[in-house]
């Protein structure tokens, strides 16, 4: 076991800041990830908590770990927020395998260990948005996604980049169901999935992922809609056309490849021009890119309404 696992806390605990920061020194002390970048070490002074965080990260208050983890959209695992982390607690994260293939110079099928090992590790405290109008604010752990691509090496064909989702029917109950199609699919492009602040994620809250949030591995894209932050991944590819992502083919007029949090533009059926915290009561603002706008030069020129 390379980290305790989160279905050891308790769900009623809430984990401020010192306290994942703490762990997060134990499981380095520990040697039981690759030792990260955070500079604080243990022992070192206490300092405020806003002053330990780090250049990718929001200033806001971390969602409490019980709202993050008890309230999720998975469709593996059915389609209600409670069910994910009500049918996931048996489902079997290790031993996992990941393939990067496609137009890359060098392919490989990776132990997740392999995968991830040598790679500078973070906690990064991001926002993200559901597309359904609920917001958190999670401390994941993990690297930028550039880390991985950069060693894979893609060849200048590849504009692209799929996730896959694992397929095994007999352990996620959802996917024994016609919901959507399966493996859930999703992409980005290159240059999108070369930004610094899109996450490969295998943990939370000093933790590996809960399976309700994805373990063992998922990405997370902080300034787009959440369902483009893929769980469970077990295939990267890197392609030369814009892949087919899931959500899109099942409803197109609904949700689009780009999905850039925009309050601009309204999903047919609800606003998004406002979201709820989780474990907040009233509406926020929803911003633009989610409030990442050092993203934006990425589509500067395009029509974010027709490329939604
Ligand atoms: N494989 C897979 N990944 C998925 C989903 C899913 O149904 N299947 N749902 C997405 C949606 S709609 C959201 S909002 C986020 C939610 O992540 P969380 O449950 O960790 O908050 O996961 C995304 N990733
Ligand atoms: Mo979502």
């Amino acid at each position: 076991m390379w980290v305790r696992h989160a279905t050891d806390i308790p769900s009623s605990e809430i984990t401020p800041e010192s306290v994942y920061r703490n762990r997060r020194e134990f499981i380095k002390a520990a040697g039981l990830l690759a030792s990260a970048s955070v500079a604080a070490i243990s022992g070192a002074p206490i300092v405020s908590e806003a002053a330990q965080r780090g250049r990718f990260d929001t200033t806001e208050t971390v969602t409490p770990y019980a709202y993050a983890t008890s309230y999720n959209n998975y469709y593996e695992f059915g389609t209600d927020k409670e069910d994910p982390a009500a049918y996931a607690v048996n489902f079997k994260s290790k031993p996992w395998k990941v393939s990067v293939e496609g137009l890359v110079k060098k392919p490989a099928v990776y132990d997740l260990e392999d995968l991830i090992k040598g790679f500078e590790v973070e906690d990064r405290i991001y926002r993200m948005r559901c597309v359904e109008g609920w917001s958190i604010v999670v401390p994941w752990v993990g690297f930028s996604l550039s880390e991985l691509i950069k060693r894979a090496e893609p060849l200048g064909k590849a504009k692209y980049v799929e996730f896959t989702t694992i397929y095994a029917p007999k352990d996620m109950p959802g996917q024994r169901r016609d919901v959507l199609e399966w493996p859930y699919v999703e992409g980005l492009r290159m240059d999108e999935a070369m930004h610094p602040l899109a996450l490969l994620c295998f943990g939370m809250y000093g933790e590996a992922l809960p399976n309700q949030d994805g373990a063992p591995l998922r990405i997370v894209v902080p300034w787009k809609y959440g369902f483009k932050s893929a769980k469970a991944i077990v295939r990267i590819r890197f392609v030369k056309d814009q892949p087919t992502n899931t959500w899109n083919k099942s409803s197109p007029q609904e949700y689009g490849f780009y999905s850039n949090v925009n309050p601009q533009v309204d999903h047919p059926r609800w606003s998004q021009k406002t979201e709820r915290r989780l474990g907040e009561f009233g509406k926020r603002p929803t911003l633009m890119f989610n409030g990442y706008d050092q993203v934006a030069s990425l589509y500067s020129g395009m029509d974010l309404k027709k490329n939604y």
